[in-house]
């Protein structure tokens, strides 16, 4: 990204912005301090982007590329560069193998560092059948009745986090496709064992420095039952793994209605949440932009997980924030900036909730007095503070109107071509 345009840009809207964050401190009675205490924690909130995210993904009525899609990782890292450049909220790639097998580990790091980003997680995929593969996994993976099949899938976990010791990534995630599609067709029992063999091979596997994420799903399209269901089962098996192995939440892997937030607080209190997928959806794993439904929800979801943040008492706070979402209509780019500004305010919203006060609300079971309080945090307006700490750290006032007067996708059009295609998704 070329500076100067940026500093032009920005200059323009100065001014207005300038008024607005006096505006803000005003309406949301922040002092100097406390001001700059919010501003500096919003700065320092990074969530990674995935690799197999800066494609376009299908509809029902076929699939309609933006034009100039990344067609290898090393143009996926430069996606991921510009984003993280006008937003300076995303400073990590997280990639998924074999979508993005990285082929020269050092000039990948190269790029990386050129673009200010570092490895997050990677991620296995024993979900699809791969051309070269020996075994299939129509019938599961780490579950599978078949020793060589299980084992098939276990060396592949092994050579994913062996790309990853190449790029100083330390945490492998793990999401199964695997269950059944019929009543009877699992031993429920024995299947779970199975996974939970495969895993512990996995984990012993790793280096001691290494953490791994285990995601839960609710099912799956035409499944009678998933291995894993939910976070009991992903708490379960991290446990028996070991220390290093936690839970992820993917926001989209819920039934309708389930309280997410309150999974996320008792996660908080076993000390083994580990890792977190944004993305929005209205009634299934819609990977949606992220806050686009449910603001409120997103809201109470960084609610606890600030509160847990201040709390001594929580054992293991660190949380790797990833977004897993799919782009189906809208500009993959703009759709990412879209979320990390959405997953932005809800923070910096939590960040405003009054603890002492609600704290004692709670106590005293003052029901209205504590739903005020969340409330008075939930629909104050942030984004003067947001666009203020983007500022701050060199990144631009209004991204996305950023993107769209510089042309820059169509200058990515023009580089790439109008059919090129992402691997992913
Ligand atoms: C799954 C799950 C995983 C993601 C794949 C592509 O539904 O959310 O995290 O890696 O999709
Ligand atoms: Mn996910
Ligand atoms: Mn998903």
């Amino acid at each position: 990204m070329n500076n100067s345009i940026l500093e032009v840009a920005n200059e323009q809207g100065i001014a207005r912005h300038q008024q607005q964050v006096e505006l803000a401190k005003d309406l949301l009675e922040l002092n100097d301090a406390a001001f700059e205490n919010i501003v500096g924690k919003i700065e320092s909130f990074q969530v990674a982007v995935p690799s197999w995210a800066l494609g376009t993904g299908g509809t029902r009525f076929g699939r309609f590329p933006a034009g100039g899609e990344p067609s290898s990782l090393e143009e996926k890292i430069e996606d991921v560069g510009l984003i993280h450049s006008l937003t300076r909220a995303a400073n990590s790639i997280s990639l998924h193998i074999p979508w993005d097998i990285p082929k020269d580990a050092a000039a990948i790091q190269q790029l990386l560092k050129k673009n200010e980003l570092t490895i997050d997680s990677v991620n296995s995929n024993t979900f699809q059948d791969q051309k070269e593969q020996k075994r299939s996994y129509k019938f599961g993976s780490l579950c599978h009745t078949d020793d060589g099949v299980r084992q098939q899938a276990i060396d592949h976990n092994i050579d994913v986090v062996q790309h990853g010791v190449k790029l100083n990534s330390k945490v492998l995630t793990i999401w199964l496709a695997d269950g059944s599609n019929f009543p009877g067709q699992h031993h429920f029992r024995r299947a779970f064992a199975r996974t939970l063999d495969s895993l512990q091979k996995i984990y012993r596997s790793m280096p001691a420095d290494w953490t791994m994420l285990i995601e839960y799903k609710p099912y799956e399209p035409s499944f009678y039952s998933m291995i894993i269901p939910d976070w009991g089962t992903s708490l379960k098996l991290s446990d028996a793994c070991g220390e290093r192995a936690n839970v992820l939440v993917d926001l989209g892997h819920h039934l309708p209605n389930t309280n997410i937030e309150q999974i996320v607080g008792r996660l908080l209190h076993f000390g083994r949440l580990g890792g977190f997928h944004f993305n929005g959806s209205q009634y299934g794993d819609d990977d949606l932009t992220t806050g686009a439904i449910k603001p409120y929800q997103l809201f109470l979801i960084f609610h606890e997980l600030v509160t847990g943040a201040n709390d001594s008492s929580v054992k293991n706070p660190h949380v790797a924030y990833m977004i897993d979402a799919s782009h189906n209509l809208k500009d993959p780019i703009e759709d990412l900036m879209n979320s990390l500004e959405n997953i932005r305010t809800a923070y910096a919203k939590a960040l405003l909730v009054d603890f002492s006060a609600l704290e004692k609300a709670q106590q005293e079971n003052d029901v209205t007095k504590c739903e005020q309080i969340l409330q008075a945090a939930f629909l104050a307006d942030v984004r003067p503070l947001l666009a203020e700490a983007r500022l701050r750290s060199g990144g631009s006032l209004d991204p996305i109107n950023f993107f769209r007067t510089q042309k820059i996708r169509e200058g990515l059009i023009s580089r790439r071509g109008k059919t090129s295609i992402a691997t992913g998704l």
